[in-house]
């Protein structure tokens, strides 16, 4: 069955033009990557590679061992670059060092978050998508590329991180539809789901342990707020640089509207994450701080003191609670 047709149809045809006419390209993630811009790169890789062009995939971030399953069978052979594609990256600061590296440009950038900066000689942003994952499965179909084991356990992988399991307000009958027709093509979807959600390292469940001892309330309990310092992260032996779980936390708690994560990177620079529920914009209060992101999952950086950036994204974040 195919996927309803999309708003941005258009662009994914010509997304769809310009990867057949090139030979040899470098897919680009974000740096910290999650399971989307991971998801999204190696499915585009493998879609690729089904028609005999080489590729490369690159990250300016150390990529976390748990995705190793996601490149399975793929060649990666590409050395030389000519065509330069980003996935899931709204924005040129989340390239990391390889903006420059790769020489300041890119051809093509497939992305789904409603803030991106459109840097791209071809952007195709579908903001209605509830992963950049999605529009790999609709860039295989408009080029009549089966949909093999590999490509469909990185597209769903894509999914189920993006939307929490299929759990958040992104989910919607798209993306079970994508859900049946990744499984139809053989996605090994509880083991994706298992070790995307269900299995920890000792370091995680400790900062874990750590960072809900670390919540505080403000707002007669409609902000939640959690911490997680360089001190906590040494305690427990954590080095990942993706939080995706823990950002997910205080959100949970009943009656909160706003739910904030400040992770420590350094001395005095902290990453803000925000998770809202329906009627709070996460990307409009991340706004206000230089971010962006999603309506309801967003994120920005702040410095100064922990005590400065906790007072800052607090009273920011009161002139949105209802
Ligand atoms: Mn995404």
């Amino acid at each position: 069955m195919p996927l309803k047709m999309s708003e941005i149809a258009a662009g994914i045809k010509e997304a769809a033009e310009f990867l057949k006419s090139g030979d040899c390209f470098c897919i680009v993630s974000h740096i910290n990557p999650d399971g989307d811009t991971l998801g999204s790169a190696y499915a585009l890789a493998g879609i690729l590679e089904s028609i005999g062009k080489q590729v490369q995939v690159r990250c300016a971030s150390p990529i976390p061992p748990r995705y190793s399953y996601l490149a399975e069978g793929l060649k990666l052979s590409c050395t030389d670059p000519r065509q330069i594609v980003a996935v899931d990256i709204a924005g040129i600061s989340l390239w990391g060092s390889l903006w420059e590296e790769l020489g300041g440009r890119c051809d093509l950038l497939i992305d789904h978050h409603v803030s991106n900066e459109r840097y791209a000689k071809l952007s195709v942003i579908d903001a209605s998508a509830s992963a950049t994952a999605i529009l790999m499965l609709e860039l295989a179909e408009a080029m009549n590329v089966p949909l093999t084991k590999q490509i469909a356990n990185a597209i769903f992988t894509g999914i189920t991180t993006d939307t929490g399991c299929f759990r958040y307000s992104n989910t919607n009958a798209q993306t079970f539809e994508a859900g049946m027709i990744l499984a139809q093509a053989g996605a090994e979807t509880s083991m994706i789901n298992k070790l995307m959600f269900e299995t920890k390292t000792r370091a995680e469940m400790e900062i874990m342990r750590l960072a809900l001892d670390s919540i505080e309330f403000h707002y007669e309990g409609r902000c939640a707020i959690l911490t997680v310092t360089l001190d906590m992260r040494e305690q427990a032996g954590y080095y990942d640089e993706d939080l995706g779980e823990i950002a997910a936390l205080p959100r949970r708690v009943e009656g909160v509207q706003c739910g904030i994560t400040i992770k420590q990177k350094s001395e005095d620079e902290f990453k803000i994450s925000l998770r809202t529920v329906s009627g709070v914009n996460a990307y409009e209060i991340a706004g206000r701080f230089g971010g962006g992101g999603h309506a309801r999952a967003a994120g920005c950086t702040l410095y100064g003191s922990l005590e400065e950036v906790r007072e800052k994204i607090i009273e920011a974040v009161g002139d949105f609670l209802s």
